[in-house]
């Protein structure tokens, strides 16, 4: 049915906030893998974005904050960030749509009672009532094998849940061959320094059997802004000697994120990373060399927005993805994603979550679906007045592209 100027804006509205979205990128773990979970009001409140936003407003030293308990940090957030200034940041006014999304009293400033909310549920079935209302089909975790807990939890239980799916997440191999040597021993793989044969062999089999038990939707790294390729380093013979032909004879798309700046305050734990604008040379280089191998990529810094765009325009194997981390944030996925659209049409995965904690589905999807039906209205309406006219059965399918299919396309 064909929509006018006066139906258009209730049809995107409707059908952008039905769309079940696929998120591709999270920090979540299924209730089986126990701790690693987070959820609940302490976790919300204790975000790393919380606590660096936090020790900015209270002259607290962060080894005394860092010495609190986990309920003591929440109190200390809850305090000087809701309490004592409306909680007005992105991260925080996405604490508030969690306690309304879950029928909290917006007007209870009582931590405790709202505490009692969370006491009195149980975990598997708020994970689902939480992905039900976010309207997410599933989520992609970031599964690393360096991590002793995650190992853990994958010894104990292989994975099986419908809402969970696993990523094969690398970092130590790729930005820190020297450390990952001792880590690789320890797991029984004979590596060493100077990555000869044998070493490429080994970790060749560290890939395999991680695939064969997580059976992954991707490979990812999180790489520095100043990240190069090819060049002289281990980095680049990692790259081209196991991973990328590995990716490719297993049908994985390989994810890069790129431009972190690890640890500028380290004090600050999680909360210590920076951004920097990265050299994107070894990006094209990657997508020119590899024509064999599909790359999801998500740029930290704004400024490397339009290059992405320019750069996924020559290269089909490039799919970007997510308004990631710092960019995730109203201003910026209006700028990030009209820039997408206006030069990539329908072919980007527009956001993933980035969640650490289970409720904040419940938060970063409604504040970017919202955002998008803004966008959207715009850009249909620009459409309309050129002349084309467009049917329901259309923007249901363009909004299903933007939210679940361009990923499930590039990611068989
Ligand atoms: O490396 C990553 O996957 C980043 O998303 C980091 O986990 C970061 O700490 C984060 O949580 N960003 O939202
Ligand atoms: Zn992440």
């Amino acid at each position: 049915m064909t929509v006018t100027p006066q139906t258009l804006n209730s049809i995107i509205d409707n059908i952008v906030h039905c769309t079940p979205v696929v998120d591709m990128h999270t920090h979540l773990y299924p209730p089986a893998f126990g701790p690693l979970l987070q959820w609940g009001i302490d976790d919300l409140l204790t975000y790393h974005y919380l606590v660096a936003e936090g020790i900015r407003t209270a002259p607290m030293p962060l080894d005394r904050f860092w010495s609190l308990t986990k309920k003591e940090q929440a109190g200390y957030v809850w305090e000087h960030l809701f309490l004592r200034r409306a909680p007005i940041s992105e991260a925080c006014r996405g604490v508030v749509t969690c306690l309304q999304a879950v029928g909290i009293d917006p007007r209870e400033r009582s931590l405790d009672a709202i505490r009692s909310f969370y006491q009195g549920l149980n975990r598997e079935e708020y994970v689902e009532t939480v992905f039900t209302k976010a309207n997410v089909k599933y989520a992609v975790m970031t599964n690393d094998p360096f991590d002793p807990a995650e190992r853990q939890a994958w010894e104990k239980a292989p994975l099986n849940h419908p809402r969970f799916h696993a990523a094969l997440r690398m970092d130590p191999l790729l930005m820190n061959w020297e450390t990952s040597v001792s880590l690789l021993r320890d797991m029984g793989y004979e590596v060493n320094h100077d990555l000869n044969d044998k070493s490429q062999g080994e970790i060749r089999r560290f890939l395999e059997k991680w695939t064969d038990r997580m059976k992954p939707r991707y490979l990812a790294v999180s790489l520095t802004p100043d990240f190069l390729y090819p060049d002289d380093s281990l980095r680049t013979r990692v790259l081209d000697a196991c991973i990328l032909p590995f990716a490719r004879e297993r049908n994985l798309p390989f994810a890069l994120m790129i431009g972190v700046r690890r640890q500028i305050n380290p004090a600050l734990k999680l909360a210590g990373d920076g951004v920097g604008r990265a050299e994107l040379s070894g990006l094209i280089q990657l997508c020119l060399q590899h024509p064999g191998n599909r790359f999801l990529v998500t740029l930290l810094s704004r400024e490397n927005q339009h290059e992405l765009c320019v750069i996924a325009r020559k290269f089909p194997n490039l799919m970007p993805f997510g308004c990631w981390w710092f960019l995730n944030n109203p201003s910026l996925i209006e700028e990030i994603t009209r820039q997408r659209i206006e030069m990539l049409g329908w072919s980007f995965i527009p956001q993933h979550s980035d969640a650490r904690v289970l409720d904040q589905l419940l938060y970063k999807w409604p504040h970017f679906r919202r955002i998008l039906v803004r966008i959207l209205i715009e850009k249909y309406t620009d459409l309309v007045r050129s002349g084309w006219n467009v049917t329901e059965e259309e923007i249901r399918r363009d909004a299903a592209r933007l939210l679940s299919d361009n990923f499930e396309s590039f990611v068989p």
